[in-house]
């Protein structure tokens, strides 16, 4: 199955990025394409110095996490200008009444003081990215559910007026860690943008600061490493402790029998510690070497334009441009 899957350059990656996306895009990465969306992040305010930075910062971070360029299509949005290009001719195809539905944007939205119109256009230039692929599956968080959705809405209707053009895609969330909650406001997904600091565990986070915000995860008044009404907290910790170890939820479960929060928090720190280990050292070799990671994003470039070119001069055609 061809996946097509994106992340914004803004913010520090976290571990609900790691297990809620990277995690299952290493595992499917054969034939398909990870796309660091830069063009995304000037949706809202941003800093021109830190886009540079956190774009190389996080190409490193994706290798580091197991996406293998020579294996799968790494690339940079804005190195590939037939996004930008579909972006508007699909902005033809989508309507002002469902892109004022979606929920990212009425959330986005009542938190800045300056409304863009790219936010209000971020989901069109989500479909572009995936349909100029021809991709079968995206594999995302739940929080990017709706997006997808609209992506086969306008699909559907550009095959409807302009003739199969585009393959209808999948959604895949995960089965497990589609939501990592904040461990201190469990039921508010993890995020550098809508959490809390202290409950959000970072991919580059020293393991002194993992052991710190786990410990103070806030859980319930009960003792008992169960899941059930009340008990988000400790859910979202079995959760993080089933990915970082292996084992399924009642296999966790049933090792913290009789066992205390205590215990078992400390034990989901280390977990998560050697979980990150091996990602941080990589990261660090990556991080100082900038031409190798410029030259990886170089040929990441170069595969998306043969990939999306083809379906990009169908658009066109089929639109009725004429073509120089
Ligand atoms: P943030 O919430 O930190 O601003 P984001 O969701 O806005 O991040 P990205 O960093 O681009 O934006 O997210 C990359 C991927 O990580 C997406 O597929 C998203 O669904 C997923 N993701 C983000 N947060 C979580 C979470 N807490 N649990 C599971 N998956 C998540
Ligand atoms: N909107 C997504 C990032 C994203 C994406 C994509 C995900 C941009 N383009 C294409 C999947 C497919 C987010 O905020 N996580």
């Amino acid at each position: 199955m061809r996946i097509f899957s994106g992340i914004q350059p803004t913010g520090a990656k976290h571990l609900g990025n790691y297990i809620g996306a990277i995690r299952q895009w290493a595992a499917a990465q054969d034939d398909s394409l990870f796309c660091i969306v830069d063009l995304h992040s000037i949706s809202v305010a941003y800093d021109p110095e830190d886009l540079r930075e956190s774009t190389y910062s996080l190409a490193a971070l994706l290798v580091a996490c197991g996406l293998d360029p020579e294996r799968c299509i790494l690339f940079v949005q804005s190195h590939n200008p037939d996004h930008a290009q579909g972006n508007w001719l699909l902005s033809s195809v989508s309507s002002f009444g469902e892109l004022r539905r979606m929920t990212q944007f009425k959330d986005k939205a009542d938190q800045q003081e300056f409304v863009s119109v790219a936010l209000f256009e971020y989901p069109v230039l989500q479909a572009a990215d995936i349909l100029l692929h021809q991709t079968e599956g995206v594999p995302v968080g739940e929080d990017q559910r709706q997006h997808v959705e609209l992506t086969r809405n306008i699909a559907e209707r550009f095959n409807a007026r302009y003739g199969e053009t585009f393959v209808v895609p999948e959604v895949l969330t995960p089965k497990l860690g589609a939501k990592i909650g904040d461990l201190q406001e469990p039921a508010k997904k993890m995020s550098t943008t809508g959490g809390t600091a202290q409950g959000t565990v970072l991919l580059l986070d020293e393991p002194d600061t993992i052991r710190k915000k786990v410990r103070s995860a806030v859980t319930d008044s009960g003792r008992e490493v169960r899941r059930g009404p009340g008990k988000e907290g400790i859910e979202n910790l079995i959760s993080i402790m089933s990915v970082a170890t292996g084992d399924d939820f009642d296999a966790v479960e049933a090792r913290y029998d009789g066992k205390g929060y205590g215990d078992f928090k400390s034990d989901v720190a280390e977990a998560v510690i050697e979980l990150v280990r091996p990602i941080q050292a990589r990261y660090e070799e990556l991080r100082s070497d900038p031409a190798e990671l410029q030259r990886l994003l170089a040929v990441g470039a170069e595969k998306a334009r043969a990939s999306s070119g083809p379906t990009l001069d169908t658009m066109y055609g089929r639109m009725g441009f004429t073509r120089p």
